[in-house]
């Protein structure tokens, strides 16, 4: 199958909830050596995107977004050792510790930006979703990571973000680490108010802005 033929099922497949098909589209795409960031981005995130969009029509209700997001990682569980297959031995980025932050479960898009993030050349350690502020730093100081990636998709949980800054802050850390803010409700502003190093808007803008603190091209 060409791009433009596999890009519209995958985004069907997340869209219909169909884990079967959103697992057997990644496995052809992997098959046929297709570049597996643009399968994410082009077929898979616009499918998740289309589902954010019918729950706020009210036309898709909690089973259907469940589902969704189930097919989701369905294809991400095929894509992800592929996108680490491509990268091995280029594992130059440094350390990124990623989560979604305490009181938050959405975890869809962190777990796109730190399977991106793995494709790029990051040693990523995902600590999940609703992880408490301590224990990002707990694990950070653990592994030696450079950079902090924290995920909030409420606007009551993305004040965590502004939390986490002063608990750094507060334990003498704020210098040795960058931290990156995202999700829906983040934006640059909010990351200047809150004192953070940067903001993306998607995985790819995520990688970039790693790269650059990373100091690399
Ligand atoms: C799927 C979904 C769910 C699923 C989550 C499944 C899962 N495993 O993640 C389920 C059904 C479980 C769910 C539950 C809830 N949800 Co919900 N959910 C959504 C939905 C429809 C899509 C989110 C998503 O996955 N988007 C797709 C991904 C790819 O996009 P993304 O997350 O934004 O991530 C991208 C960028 O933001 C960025 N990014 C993300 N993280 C990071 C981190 C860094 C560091 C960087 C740099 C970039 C970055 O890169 C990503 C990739 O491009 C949104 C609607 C929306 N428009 O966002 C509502 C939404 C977020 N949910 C909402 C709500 C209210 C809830 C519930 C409270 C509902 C309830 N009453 O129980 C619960 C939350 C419980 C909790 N404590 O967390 C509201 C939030 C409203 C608000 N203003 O706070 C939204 C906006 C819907 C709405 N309009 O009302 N939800």
């Amino acid at each position: 199958m060409t791009k433009n033929e596999i890009y519209p099922k995958m985004n069907e497949a997340i869209v219909a909830g169909d884990r079967e098909a959103a697992r057997a589209l990644a496995e052809d795409a992997v098959r046929s050596g297709l570049d597996l960031l643009e399968v994410v981005e082009q077929g898979y995130v616009p499918g998740i995107q289309k589902v954010g969009e019918l729950w706020e029509r009210g036309e898709y209700f909690l089973p259907e977004l469940i589902s969704s997001a189930e097919a989701m990682k369905a294809a991400m569980a095929v894509l992800d050792p592929a996108l680490n297959r491509q990268n091995l031995g280029a594992r130059i980025g440094g350390k990124v510790v990623i989560g979604t932050i305490e009181g938050d479960i959405h975890d869809i898009g962190k777990n796109l930006v730190a399977s991106m993030l793995q494709a790029g050349g990051f040693e990523v350690f995902d600590l999940g979703a609703d992880v408490k502020l301590e224990r990002f730093i707990d694990k950070a100081e653990e592994v030696g990571a450079g950079m902090i990636c924290l995920s909030a998709l409420l606007t009551t949980t993305m004040m965590n973000q502004r939390r986490f800054i002063a608990l750094l802050r507060d334990r003498g850390l704020r210098d040795k680490y960058k931290v990156l803010v995202g999700g829906a409700p983040a934006n640059r502003k909010w990351a200047e108010e809150i004192g953070a190093d940067g903001y993306a808007e998607n995985a790819v803008a995520a990688v970039k802005l790693a790269k650059s603190f990373a100091g690399r091209p």
